[in-house]
């Protein structure tokens, strides 16, 4: 069945937009579900609805601009999709909510994220979902609002989208190189060092001598250097999280 060591790593996502998902059977995650190393499923949140225009949204307590989504739909997906949460271990599962509001996604989080066993992204759309949802979702599994930065998209389907990608990366099997998962941006708090290939020279630039040399420790040296570099004039706070 699998690919890697254990059980597949099941993720489903609940979306008003589930076609934005089709993106995800390409390359390497759409490989990793034929294989078996990752279950992934997308799901209708209108499909957890019974009135005939399958509503999902209504206008705010309180006033105020926009809608907010209703927290029925939204529970009765929680209660289906977390009762067959696989019970290899007996883990709960993790309930994640892309929002604006949330913590900061970082490689940290996908690392920490790509060794659950069920992972469920509730995707808002509107002004967002009735609070009273993340409270009862706590009482299902372990909610995460997950936020990628400091900017405002219209809803979580491309935040979710992103974080699938970084997350499901990081399942064992689903890369096939695994070395090429280490010398990555931000694996080690450092963006990546420069990376070139042949000609040696293209529309007269040089590729830097060093790394023509073939003395492995220099290069090793240089490259070094050249993360501390970008990092120091790119991301200097990240520098700051390293100290
Ligand atoms: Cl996770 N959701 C939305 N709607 N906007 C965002 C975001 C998430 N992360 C950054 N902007």
């Amino acid at each position: 069945m699998t690919a890697g060591t254990g059980a597949a790593v099941r993720i489903d996502v609940v979306s008003i937009f589930p076609t934005y998902f089709d993106g995800l059977t390409l390359s390497l995650l759409g490989k990793a579900q034929s294989t078996g190393i990752l279950d992934l499923s997308v799901r209708d949140l209108r499909d957890w609805t019974s009135d005939r225009h399958r509503t999902v949204d209504d206008t705010p307590y309180g006033g105020g601009a926009g809608m907010v989504m209703k927290p029925e739909p939204w529970g009765l997906a929680l209660d289906e999709l977390t009762s067959t949460t696989p019970p290899h271990s007996g883990e709960r599962p993790t309930i994640i909510f892309p929002s604006p509001a949330g913590e900061v996604f970082t490689q940290a989080t996908a690392r920490d994220l790509s060794t659950r066993e069920h992972l469920i992204f509730g995707c808002g759309r509107y002004e967002g979902i009735d609070e009273r949802v993340f409270e009862y979702a706590s009482s299902l599994g372990e909610v995460r609002l997950l936020s990628l930065g400091d900017y405002v998209l219209n809803g979580g389907e491309v935040a979710t989208m992103a974080m699938i990608e970084a997350i499901g990366r990081l399942i064992p099997g689903v890369v096939g190189n695994p070395e090429s998962l280490v010398e990555e941006s931000h694996e080690d708090g450092l963006l990546e060092y420069p990376s070139y290939t042949k000609p040696s020279m293209w529309r007269d630039r040089a590729v830097p001598d060093v790394l023509l040399s073939g003395n492995h420790k220099l290069i090793a040296t240089w490259r070094r250097d050249q993360q501390l570099e970008r990092t120091r004039t790119r991301r200097p706070d990240l520098l700051d999280d390293a100290s």
